[in-house]
């Protein structure tokens, strides 16, 4: 018997030793002395052994109680005067904290509010329209005809019918939103839309089937493609900061007439001549035209009180140029590398 209490106490001994905390301490200690301990058992169960063992056995017992209590009153002593120094540790308050890593606009953000801020400054809006359009605000109100090329060029990711009325799409350019606001607005108005685009295209350095476009509405009394031309070279020379001249060439949009490619002189070799602009010290920019009146009509506008310059931009395209990208692709790779560089 004298063996066993023995046992039973390094066992307790060493448990207490081990604890690395006073809840672990206490826990320990409950388990060998507490009302239902070990030991405390043992101690009530000695009035039924034979008188002759009674004696030794109680003698251990009551030494091993001892010598526990006070293993347990020292560790105690131990783990108190431990965590009371842990709250105690000096803390510097001048030393330098855990940086928190932040984030930052992505460059087709960064193009796009200055751009904002530019237009902004000579009067015109933002506004905004919705990225899932009907036909008919991608192409009917834009004079676009049904059975005209002009919607194969544009090849579109059509959503599937929601009703037999109207045929959803995911727009093709911002110009729908030319539309909407005039219908909903008395000239004269001044505006500008950004925002996403989408077309069924194969990608290559150039091309993403989803990308930014800027589109620009001037409507007024006698506003010409002269105010038009002054507007977009303010515009590039403030975005790009440098000077730059703007060129206008012929060409077809179904919204506007006349229609205008607008080339700007190269930023890059300040129209020079260089790899980016061809040699020819030029660069193709963005649409643009006079609104035409049909869509003037289509809007309730009388086109002979009112004229107005309509133009789209990709905002890719300007952001390609001022940061000097050659691969469109690299603006949605998710590349860290690439983009904490802006
Ligand atoms: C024209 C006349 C207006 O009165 C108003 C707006 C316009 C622009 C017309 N809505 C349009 O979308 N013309 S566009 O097809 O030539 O695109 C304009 C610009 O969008 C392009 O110059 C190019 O920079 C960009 N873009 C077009 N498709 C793209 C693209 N950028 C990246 N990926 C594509 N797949």
């Amino acid at each position: 018997m004298a063996l066993n209490v023995k046992t039973l106490e390094n066992r307790a001994k060493k448990t207490l030793l081990e604890a690395q905390d006073l809840e672990q301490l206490e826990g320990v200690f409950k388990q060998y002395l507490g009302s239902k301990g070990e030991l405390t058992l043992f101690l009530r169960s000695l009035a039924k052994l034979p008188k002759a063992k009674r004696k030794s056995a109680g003698k251990a017992a009551n030494e091993a109680k001892a010598t526990l209590s006070i293993v347990f009153e020292e560790q105690k002593k131990k783990l108190q005067k431990g965590s009371a120094q842990k709250g105690q540790e000096p803390f510097d308050v001048t030393a330098p904290g855990t940086r928190i890593e932040r984030g930052h606009l992505h460059p087709i953000t960064l193009v796009q509010r200055r751009a904002e801020n530019i237009f902004r400054s000579m009067g015109f809006e933002i506004a905004q329209g919705p990225e899932i359009e009907t036909e008919w605000y991608n192409f009917d109100a834009l004079n676009i005809a049904k059975d005209h090329p002009a919607r194969d060029m544009w090849d579109t990711f059509w959503l599937k019918p929601q009703n037999q009325r109207e045929r959803l799409l995911l727009r093709t350019h911002t110009s729908p939103v030319q539309i909407r606001y005039m219908e909903s607005h008395e000239p004269p108005l001044r505006i500008i839309s950004p925002g996403r685009c989408f077309r069924y295209e194969a990608t290559d350095a150039s091309h993403e089937f989803n990308f930014y476009q800027l589109e620009g509405l001037m409507v007024g009394k006698d506003v010409t493609a002269s105010n038009f031309k002054a507007v977009i070279q303010e515009f590039l020379t403030r975005l790009f900061a440098k000077p730059v001249t703007v060129r206008l060439r012929p060409t077809y949009f179904p919204f506007t007439e006349p229609s205008f490619e607008v080339d700007a002189s190269c930023v890059i070799c300040q129209a020079k001549g260089c790899s980016v602009c061809g040699g020819d010290g030029w660069l193709e920019l963005m649409g643009a035209g006079m609104v035409h009146p049909n869509v003037l009509k289509a809007v309730g506008y009388n086109p002979k009180d009112w004229t107005g310059f309509a133009f789209g931009v990709g905002i890719e395209r300007l952001a390609m140029l001022k940061y000097r990208v050659n691969d469109i692709r690299l603006f949605f790779g998710g590349d860290l590398k690439f983009l904490q560089q802006f």
